[in-house]
């Protein structure tokens, strides 16, 4: 085990949660864990904070369809805080893939392949402090 060094993380609802209705569900496993939530908004973002968000990936073959899918409808942003939050969401979100996401995970109780392009995973959680410290200058920079 790590340190416990208080540390934020973004957390996106992609516009497959948004959709369906999951947000407070989303909230309320962040919030029931122990962790706090310091920031959050409902957005439109542009295709440039997408592209710039997601910069690790270009060039990939599911760059594009992903850049499609998170400009499919209004996604959720938050800022959530508390001691190894980063590791924390990632395992409250469960894996990538959300037909093999444990049940008991968000992904794994709450999201399915739906034969698309791009996997529509409900959720996005940074995975470093140094990428939780640009993506929230991202969605959270300008506010
Ligand atoms: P995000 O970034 O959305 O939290 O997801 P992960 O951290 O779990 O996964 P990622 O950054 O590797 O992928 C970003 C985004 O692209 C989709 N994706 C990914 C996909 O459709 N096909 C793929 O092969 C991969 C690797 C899912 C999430």
């Amino acid at each position: 085990m790590s340190s416990t060094k208080v540390e934020r993380t973004l957390i996106l609802v992609k516009p497959d949660g948004v959709r369906r209705g999951l947000v407070g569900q989303v909230i309320s496993r962040i919030e029931s864990k122990g962790y706090q939530i310091t920031d959050l908004k409902l957005m439109n973002p542009t295709r440039a904070l997408l592209e710039e968000h997601y910069a690790e990936h270009k060039g990939k073959p599911f760059f594009e369809p992903l850049v499609e899918f998170m400009l499919s409808g209004p996604i959720v942003a938050m800022v959530a805080e508390g001691e190894r939050v980063i590791e924390g969401f990632r395992s409250l979100a469960g894996v990538t893939d959300p037909t093999v996401a444990a049940p008991g995970t968000i992904r794994g109780d709450l999201a399915r392949d739906q034969g698309t392009k791009v996997v529509q995973n409900l959720v996005h959680g940074s995975d470093s402090p140094e990428s939780a410290n640009r993506e929230i200058a991202i969605f959270f920079g300008g506010k």
